[in-house]
């Protein structure tokens, strides 16, 4: 097992990461940037190394200054997080060039995974169901418009190297298809820097589920059910839940057995989420992998019984994976506060915290790293706690996360909590019918 892991990140997702170690008896290491040098992760951590400025260009993503830190501190482990370095094939190879062991996956599976035309080809090829369209990357519009003749407009055109949302054009029709693909390739070089683009059916109106893997240096691969994802504005989740509305337990079990045929197909060790688009027939069909642990792995968490976290560090350090329970127990949501202003687009609205008071009783999980008189800065993410809330069915989650943010109190910024309470109001989303498209229809006042 490692002695100490320095954890690569900040805010709520370092606490989460140092806790774990905690209770495994492995001592910690926070880096942080200037802004960040009142932040609870460097309070909670063993050991905390100041890595540069505000910017996280010159602290968070300096990968020679993170390896400085771990070498210093005499750390065997590093556990990326989220975002930052967590999907950088470079930092997973350089940590492993040093004899550090990166809590994630190998530079060639973030590369296959990050090449969406591959990844895509590599799933079909191993029997995942994919979304109808090119094999592979597109070039000459003539053979675009002819796939897209036989597959049927709508049709999409996305990026290769892109992902999370950027870089798509749909085309509704033949003659809009010259200049789409054109401004398609152009986004996606300046983006990018790679005008590789592919096309395929666009389904109207998914729903996003995406389904939680993790497989060990052993060859076994298993799965935790799946998130839904699809109350999102512009690519940004705002809720997520699992189990989903939509979802039985025979479907669950249909795509529980290909993400793992998908995630076997890339030999994948750690935890990683395979994310499908389901269509209003309930066919699902692969879209990305994700090689990281999400900000929304506390929902799977509580309805399957495990600390992913904890599973995370136990396969890296070679241990096989423990079998638990196939079957989701009672339902849990997800609400993300940001310092955001809903009224106003949501706009950031960063600031000193003046008072809080988190939520708290059975079933309520709070991740936060705020407290009162602490001021966010306005330099990262603007996600600043999680609220989870557990109950025994849909109905009943639902009136313990209206409990829980009516009870939760932060003065001194714009939360997103009343928008949240204002979604718990609304008939599409109580009934659990609603898609991807959901917030571009709700009106918030
Ligand atoms: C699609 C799609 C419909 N048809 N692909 C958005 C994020 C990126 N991962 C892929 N996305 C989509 N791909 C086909 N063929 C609709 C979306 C999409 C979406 C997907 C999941 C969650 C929210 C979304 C919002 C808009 C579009």
């Amino acid at each position: 097992m490692f002695n100490k892991i320095l954890i690569a990140n900040r805010g709520e997702i370092a606490l989460r990461i140092i806790r774990t170690c905690k209770e495994l008896g492995i001592k910690t290491v926070a880096v942080y940037s200037e802004a960040d040098k009142d932040s609870l992760h460097v309070t909670f951590a063993d050991e905390a190394v100041c890595i540069g400025p505000a910017s996280s260009k010159e602290s968070y993503l300096k990968i020679p200054l993170i390896i400085s830190a771990a070498q210093i501190t005499g750390a065997d482990a590093i556990h990326p997080g989220y975002g930052f370095l967590a999907e950088n094939a470079s930092f997973s190879e350089i940590c492993s060039e040093s004899d550090i062991k990166f809590i994630g996956p190998t530079p060639q599976m973030i590369n296959a995974m990050g090449d969406k035309a591959f990844a895509k080809d590599t799933m079909r090829k191993n029997g995942v169901p994919v979304i109808p369209g090119s094999d592979g990357v597109i070039n000459d519009p003539e053979e675009g418009k002819k796939i897209s003749e036989e597959i049927g407009y709508p049709v999409i055109i996305k990026a290769s190297a892109g992902g999370g949302g950027k870089g798509m054009r749909i085309v509704w029709e033949k003659k809009d298809f010259d200049n789409a693909f054109q401004m398609a390739r152009t986004e996606a070089e300046s983006a990018f820097g790679n005008a590789d683009v592919y096309i395929e059916k666009f389904i109207e109106n998914p729903r996003h589920v995406e389904i939680q893997v993790l497989g060990d240096m052993h060859g076994n691969v298993y799965h935790y059910g799946e998130r839904d994802c699809s109350v999102q504005r512009r690519h940004q989740k705002l809720i997520e839940e699992s189990p989903s509305p939509v979802l039985d337990q025979s479907l669950r079990e249909k795509m529980g057995e290909s993400a793992i045929l998908g995630a076997h197909a890339v030999n994948y060790e750690g935890a990683g989420t395979i994310e499908f688009l389901v269509d209003k027939h309930k066919n699902y069909y692969f879209m990305e992998m994700n090689t990281r642990i999400q900000v929304e792995h506390p929902v799977t968490e509580w309805v399957y019984g495990v600390d992913l976290v904890r599973q995370q560090i136990l396969v890296a350090a070679g241990q096989k994976i423990e079998t638990l329970p196939r079957k989701p127990n009672g339902h849990a949501m997800e609400f993300r506060i940001n310092a955001e202003d809903p009224e106003f687009g949501f706009r950031p609205s960063p600031g000193k915290i003046q008072s809080l008071h988190c939520p708290g009783g059975f079933g309520v999980r709070v991740d936060t790293h705020i407290y009162t008189s602490y001021s966010i800065p306005p330099y990262y993410d603007s996600l600043i706690a999680k609220l989870i809330v557990w109950g025994q069915n849909r109905e009943h989650a639902i009136e313990r996360g209206r409990r829980a943010l009516e009870e939760f109190v932060i003065e001194g910024i714009k939360t997103t909590i009343p928008f949240h309470l204002k979604v718990l109001e609304d008939g599409r989303f109580l009934s659990g019918n609603f898609d991807t498209g959901f917030l571009d229809h709700f009106v918030y006042k």
